[in-house]
């Protein structure tokens, strides 16, 4: 990802500009106060932080927290290149905030690439079956990890076959006929993993017996088949509805040694110490950089109070005073727990007795409920009034903040109306204090594991939000990489997040004002990014509130790697989050799942006609929020009823907080999809219009249920017409409905405004077959988990002669991607409008991603290549490889220091007749491409020097810009080769009077 916002890598020396060669404007530094400048570096342990003698990562902390106090100016830590193995968590509080209106920055030096890394690097790997060619190394005996990567690719935990057959379940058991299962060894690590509707749930097994007669007995861990199947938790609302998901069958057996089989799996034998793996080809294990994740966390940027939990109204610390008081459990009205204390005589009164800042009070409101007097410590401080029109649960009805932290009291007594209900109370421990103003910028968190599923088992409520194993069956949250609890103003920028063992990135517990965007977050077992609690619906304290986040331009792919219900963007109970720009793909579930609490927010009336026997009615604050732009795309791999976009849950009331809005997204590529744009219950106050809805099944948008409501639906384009609604006080307007792609200029519009803008595209020499860049017209499908190979594991294809696919481009080459198969036939492919003839694509056996077509030296500029179905049963488009030439105006090309300047029009020969140059030693530029090389072609001249070449992090030396005469359009540096994907090239000034940039080649 690159990043127009590098700032001031003036961290380095500048040198004074010498004689101005250039015409055009000189650029202008900006006028902010100088940073102060630290380093950090893997190996570092000076206490200085200089660049000679960089700190380690905790010790710039020390050395951070020392000057925050005193900040006139922005404190800029650079972390050098390489490996930071960390013990635990880098943790981030309070004391490392920006101070004074300055912010603390953790930003990757140029050209480098540090890692923050959670795993142990594994060495030692010897053959140990040599017949199934697994290899084994060991590790320290109890190392627990859930995850292995092979030179940054994934490997398999040892797995059975999909949906394996002769299964019964019986008890807590399958069983079956099949022996083999007996043999297992370690058979408290073997795991059952069942992928139902919309649910993952999965239990290790307690034993593996063989039953009276024969075959094997799978004996599941009894405290997860309870949770998983007899017992599934629904604590009261919010709920997840009728009809749960059970674990009740196997779709696959996961974690034993004898199921390593298949290349790419491996299986962790922790008490023994030994890792075992089966190498892929290509691999060698002597030589190959082998990670195992311990790491739960990474980076911890955490403010105080942390999670808040009520306390319910059974807490023994409660003492009810007076005759009246009753406790009443079980009425279904969505109480706190599902009880109350109430009472119906004046003088009756609670008290509670605390330590903290502040509390709420949390009690039904309703027509027959009455005044209530607070007392603080003896005082009276408030009379409050729980009356009401109609019934709601889980009111806050009296609130006090802002105490000295100390222990306090509060009493509450009745004083009119029929009743007083308490129902539970929420203690703030102590001030509310963000972690705040810290900036994250071009690091790369890697590595990751998270071991709880191990011993309890994956109880899933939804889209990666889980049940606590425990009684309490708390709402749990799959742990990120990166994790910010209660931070306000902390930014993510150009940073990638990927091979984590749970969730990419998490803001929780109250984040606000914060911002993820720009950054490359993929191949993740748990979730994307998340905002949002889903337990702080009852919130009137903004203070307290998630609101006012960013999520946008992100690139998100292969999320829920192994948690299948896990999702790309999520958020729970959120204000005024913006979700813009990102494209999220390659998803087993939803693309994004925004909002929580079904129908809980939704009258009574409603949830009668929902069919709903009680009503559990309460409030909660999301709204506000803006889902805006994107491209989700890929999704619905794996499980069911979801869809590219899924919202649950109330966004407010229509007044107090303003309407949300889903907008300007283009939504295709689905898969078990039911609804593309899929409000589920209780969804309400949605403006949902400009959306493009084309590729897959389902209806074009679906609410199902008269709990959602007040939704507004209008303006969108799909190439579908069926819709479902069975939605209250709701307008669905029927979408434009386009065929044959012939989308009109409006939609197309919004398909090239969706996904990252310009300065967060990589440069494109290879394209997917979902970008937003080919055109395609005709009947056109696209199916992706193919599982064959295919390029990101996806292609489009039609069955139809005279279906096109089209892409232009600027460069000078251009290949089709695609398969060969004994059903494939012949394309015809045009060049700038003229048939370079029929190619054919059959072949013996199936062959993915293979050139179908290639052309190169064209001249460079714009083309335009069609390729034309023209015979055979199927036509297939993986993508296009691009010679794509970039000017060094392209918006992702990213420019680091205050020297440089833009010279245009300088009539020497430039490409597009203009240069960026730079005069001070260190600044830089990079350029992130996709593709499997670069080449830079730019000016030399006896005023230019050395440029040290940076590529993927890694040095590639110097070359030289210096000659005795200018030559324009020189190739200086040139990289060919390259793995198929993402890469970022840097170039730093090292000597010489300019550094001049005009036009890089992606290949
Ligand atoms: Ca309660
Ligand atoms: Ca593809
Ligand atoms: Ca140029």
């Amino acid at each position: 990802m690159t990043i127009s916002l590098w700032r001031r890598a003036a961290a380095l020396a500048a040198t004074t500009a010498g004689a101005l060669l250039f015409t055009g404007v000189a650029p202008t530094p900006a006028a902010a106060a100088t940073p102060t400048v630290l380093y950090a570096s893997p190996g570092g342990s000076g206490s200085t932080c200089s660049i000679s003698a960089p700190c380690s990562v905790t010790g710039v902390q020390t050395k951070v927290q020392g000057l925050v106090s005193g900040m006139s100016a922005d404190i800029d830590v650079y972390l050098r290149g390489g490996a930071y193995r960390l013990a635990s968590a880098l943790s981030l509080g309070p004391a490392d905030s920006g101070q004074n209106g300055h912010k603390v920055v953790y930003a990757a030096y140029p050209g480098e690439k540090p890692v923050l890394n959670g795993a142990r690097q594994i060495t030692g790997f010897s053959v140990y079956d040599s017949t199934k060619n697994i290899y084994r190394a060991p590790v320290s005996a109890g190392t627990q990890s859930r995850q292995l990567f092979v030179n940054g690719v994934r490997a398999q935990r040892a797995r059975g076959p999909l949906n394996p057959s002769g299964f019964t379940l019986t008890g807590s058991a399958f069983t079956t006929a099949d022996t083999s299962y007996a043999s297992f060894t370690n058979a408290s690590s073997v795991e059952v993993v069942d992928d139902n509707a919309w649910k993952q749930m999965r239990c290790p097994l307690a034993s593996i017996t063989v039953p009276a007669g024969g075959g094997s007995s799978l004996n599941l861990n009894p405290a997860c088949f309870a949770n998983n199947n007899t017992a599934v938790p629904n604590r009261g609302f919010p709920f997840n509805g009728a009809g749960l998901p059970k674990l009740d069958a196997i779709t696959y057996v996961e974690n034993a040694y004898q199921l390593l089989d298949t290349p790419g799996e491996f299986y962790l034998d922790s008490a023994a110490g030994f890792v075992y793996y089966m190498p892929r080809s290509g691999e060698n294990l002597s030589t190959a950089d082998v990670e195992l994740p311990t790491q739960q966390t990474l980076l911890n940027v955490s403010g105080t109070p942390g999670h808040l939990t009520p306390v319910n109204d059974t807490d023994p610390g409660i003492t009810y005073t007076g005759s009246s008081w009753g406790y009443f459990s079980a009425r279904s009205l969505g109480d706190l727990y599902d009880d109350v204390h109430g009472t119906t005589a004046n003088g009756d009164s609670v008290s509670y007795t605390f330590t903290g800042t502040g509390i709420d009070v949390l009690a039904e409101t309703n027509s027959d409920q009455g005044g209530i007097d607070v007392y603080l410590d003896g005082t009276k401080v408030q009379s409050v009034s729980a009356t009401g029109t109609s019934r709601l649960a889980q009111q806050v009805v009296a609130s006090v903040s802002g105490l000295t932290q100390a222990q306090h009291t509060i009493k509450l007594v009745k004083t009119s109306g029929t009743w007083i209900t308490i129902d539970g109370f929420t203690v703030v421990p102590g001030a509310i204090t963000p972690a705040h103003d810290i900036t994250f910028q071009g690091l790369t968190f890697a590595y990751t594991t998270w071991t709880l599923p191990s011993t309890v088992g994956y109880i899933d409520n939804q889209a990666g939000i889980l049940w606590d194993a425990g009684s309490s069956h708390a709402p749990l949250r799959i742990p990120a990489a990166v994790q910010v609890h209660r931070g306000s103003n902390i930014t993510f920028t150009g940073n990638e997040i990927a091979h984590n063992g749970g969730t990419g990135i998490d803001l929780a517990d109250g984040t606000q004002n914060s911002s993820v965007a720009g950054n490359w977050i993929h191949d993740t077992s748990g979730g994307g990014a998340y905002v949002g609690e889903v337990d702080d619906y009852y919130l009137t304290d903004t203070s307290r509130m998630t609101t006012g986040d960013t999520v946008s331009e992100n690139w998100i792919s292969q999320v829920g790697q192994d948690y299948s219900d896990a999702v790309g963007v999520w958020a729970g109970y959120t204000r005024n989050l913006t979700v813009s720009h990102n494209d999220v793909g390659h998803t087993p579930y939803s693309g994004m799942s925004i909002g929580w609490g079904w129908g809980y927010a939704s009258p009574c009336s409603m949830q009668a006609a929902q069919g709903l026997k009680t009503c559990e009615h309460g409030t909660i604050y999301a709204g506000g929020n803006q889902i805006l732009d994107n491209h989700v795309h890929d999704v619905m791999n794996i499980l069911n009823d979801g869809g590219p976009v899924y919202t649950n849950g109330g966004q407010g009331d229509g007044n107090g907080s303003a309407t949300s809005v889903l907008s300007g997204n283009l939504l295709e590529i689905t898969n078990h999809t039911n609804q593309v744009i899929y409000h589920d219950e209780g969804s309400s106050y949605w403006n949902t219009h400009d959306n493009v809805i084309r590729l897959g099944g389902g209806n074009w948008v679906g609410m199902w249920t008269p709990t959602i409501h007040d939704n507004y639906i209008h303006d969108n384009f799909a190439d579908r017409s069926n819709w479902g609604s069975n939605a209250t006080n709701t307008t669905v307007v029927q979408s434009t409905i386009v065929s044959g792609g012939a989308w009109p200029s409006a939609a197309q519009a919004i398909i090239a405004a969706s996904g990252p803008e310009a300065a967060y595209q990589p440069l494109n020499g290879l394209l997917d077959d979902d970008s937003t860049a080919i055109a395609y017209t005709g009947s056109w499908s696209a199916s992706g988990n193919r599982g064959l190979g295919d390029l990101n594991d996806a292609l489009h294809a039609t069955t139809v002669n005279g279906d096109t696919a089209t892409l232009t481009f600027t460069g000078t080459g251009v290949s089709v991607i695609g398969e060969k198969n004994t059903d494939q036939g012949q394309v015809e492919v045009f060049i700038d409008g003229t048939s370079q003839g029929l190619f054919d694509t059959s072949a013996p056996t199936r062959q993915v991603q293979q050139s179908v077509y290639s052309a190169s030296g064209l001249p460079v500029g714009s083309h335009t290549i069609q390729v034309v179905k023209r015979s055979g049963n199927f036509t297939t488009v993986d993508g296009f490889e691009v010679a794509g030439s970039y000017n060094d105006t392209a918006p992702a090309i990213a420019y680091a220091g205050t020297s440089w300047g833009y010279f245009g029009s300088r009539g020497l020969g430039d490409y597009q007749d203009d240069v960026h140059a730079a005069s001070s030693n260190g600044d830089s530029v990079t350029v992130t491409f996709t593709g499997t090389g670069i080449s830079l072609i730019t000016e030399t001249n006896t005023d230019e020097g050395q440029i040290a070449v940076s590529l993927d992090g890694a040095s590639q030396g110097t070359v030289n810009a210096n000659a005795s005469t200018r030559h324009a359009q020189q190739t200086l540096y040139s990289a060919s080769g390259l793995a198929p994907g993402r890469h970022t090239l840097t170039l730093t000034k090292v000597t010489g009077t300019f550094l001049v940039i005009d036009r890089f080649d992606i290949h």
